[in-house]
């Protein structure tokens, strides 16, 4: 059976139904409390970096509203809710612990258990201290200590009631598509920068795993990755084949093969070594004996964030151009930008009539179930697998006081059910968390892409439950879709 015929299927008693968030999206207050900038609040000011060169410095206004929204969770029947910590509320520059800005994420997290919800910690949503960005950002091995210690002292105010820790949320944004593509912050246009940053990255998530299990082995550990599926156009034409191969190496490969099985994928190290050699010899002298255990550091469970599949060919599409991938800096506003791949000039995405999304992003729920399947067969059979991210933009429009998102809810429902059908294939899935909870900052694009099961109007900061809202928690209160 697959999501379109479904009938009726109920979730495991243990499945957790939750939606998720990140720090700079959402919160605002960018310079309270001490919080310093972070490379989110640099880029924004950067001509034509964000669309309508907009910034996260009220955004949602969570800062302040917290109470309210964790109400809102409640009301949707929310089980975990998936929020990021930013790293210069909690050491502004990346240097001492700032007691206030820890402080908002005590009180959130109080705030949550009193309600009932289990709160889900990601230290790491792209949000670097712009003071470390100055220092060499994710490029330099130096920001692999800094992240330790930033950890930790989050862990010594929260670590008494929070269970479930993930290092980073997709190390490939924020290694290929900030420092090699250009299109997020720090807006990095080289691919050594890029293949260095994601060592980088790796290392400070593997250091962290370690640092962490040493001081609570109770602790519940993970990652979150973006993953895809890439299929060839047709699978009989060798061009095609090494398209997708291409693709799935430098997005997957690159980061389920060291975390999962301590090595990077041979084949893509020499694609890339073969347009970019001194990249590919300095990044090898950058990895240092030891890194790729570190990285490779056992975990508790893998977060998987989905929004859609890739069908691509070696030969040339006419009228289609770059990547589902681009960003909204390219083009428009002249900045320099490139693709986040350093070895797919010869990749090209192919238009198969599928329905898209208000990101241009092809609607396609199967891709979840195979991607679930994959990593739960081939990658970690014996890992607990969560959907830690899943939803969709529309252009939604509020009418006499109602969001009438029927393609959000569709898009939900399909999405949810595709996980079911892993389930239902013994793949152990454990939980779901849409995104988003609300409207926020979407990067590159501002305020114009809305994800929110909420919507919230950034005027009067009003929230409104859409229908995708009511529809999420019918299906929590059920368990069922
Ligand atoms: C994820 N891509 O970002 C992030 O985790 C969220 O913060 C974000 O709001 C959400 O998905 C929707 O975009 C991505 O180009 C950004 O493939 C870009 C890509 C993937 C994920």
């Amino acid at each position: 059976m697959n999501a379109a015929n479904s009938s009726f299927r109920r979730f495991p008693d243990d499945f957790l139904f939750g939606a998720a968030t990140a720090a700079y999206q959402i919160e605002g207050a960018a310079f309270e409390d001490g919080r310093t900038a972070s490379i989110w609040d640099a880029f924004a000011r950067v001509p034509g970096a964000v669309h309508n060169g907009e910034t996260g410095d009220v955004a949602c206004d969570h800062y302040h509203r917290y109470p309210g929204d964790v109400a809102l969770m409640s009301e949707l029947g929310l089980q975990t809710y998936r929020f990021s910590t930013s790293w210069a509320r909690v050491r502004p520059d990346g240097g001492a612990q700032n007691p206030e800005g820890i402080a908002f994420y005590d009180r959130l997290v109080d705030e949550l258990l009193g309600a009932g919800i289990v709160p889900w910690l990601t230290l790491y949503h792209w949000d670097l201290p712009q003071a470390l960005e100055e220092k060499g950002g994710w490029a330099s091995r130096d920001t692999v200590d800094r992240f330790v210690d930033y950890a930790l002292g989050v862990h010594d105010v929260l670590g008494d009631r929070v269970q479930h820790w993930t290092t980073l949320n997709e190390p490939w944004c924020s290694s290929f598509l900030s420092y090699t593509a250009g299109v997020h912050a720090p807006g990095r246009t080289s691919v050594e920068d890029g293949i260095l940053a994601a060592h980088h990255l790796l290392l400070a998530h593997g250091r962290t795993i370690e640092a962490l299990r040493e001081r609570d082995p109770q602790l519940d550990l993970g990652i979150t990755l973006n993953l895809t599926v890439a299929d060839p156009a047709d699978a009989r034409d060798p061009g095609d084949v090494d398209a997708a191969r291409r693709i799935d190496g430098q997005f997957n490969r690159w980061f389920l093969d060291p975390i999962l099985r301590g090595a990077y994928p041979a084949d893509v190290v020499e694609d890339i070594r073969a347009v970019d050699p001194i990249a590919v010899r300095r990044w090898a002298s950058a990895i240092e004996d030891g890194d790729l255990d570190t990285i490779a550091a056992p975990l508790d469970c893998l977060g998987i964030n989905y929004y859609h599949g890739e069908l691509v060919s070696g030969t040339p599409q006419p009228g289609v151009e770059g990547t589902p991938h681009d960003g909204a800096g390219d083009g428009a506003t002249g900045r320099r930008t490139r693709s986040p791949f350093p070895a797919a000039d010869d990749v090209h995405w192919v238009e198969r009539g599928l329905p898209r999304t208000g990101m241009d992003w092809e609607v396609q729920p199967e891709g979840l179930t195979r991607v679930l399947r994959r990593i739960g067969t081939e990658y970690a059979p014996m890992i607990p697998l969560y959907v830690t991210e899943n939803g969709a933009a529309y252009d939604d429009v509020l009418e006499g006081g109602q969001v009438h998102d029927a393609e959000r809810a569709m898009f939900l429902r399909e999405h949810l059910a595709a996980t079911y059908d892993a389930i239902e294939e013994g793949v152990d899935v454990r939980g779901y968390f849409a995104w988003s909870l609300l409207d926020n900052y979407e990067w590159a694009w501002g305020f114009d892409k809305r994800f929110g099961i909420v919507r919230v109007d950034y005027d009067t900061q009003e929230r409104t439950v859409k229908d995708s809202g009511r529809e999420y928690a019918r299906i929590i209160a059920a368990r069922a879709v």
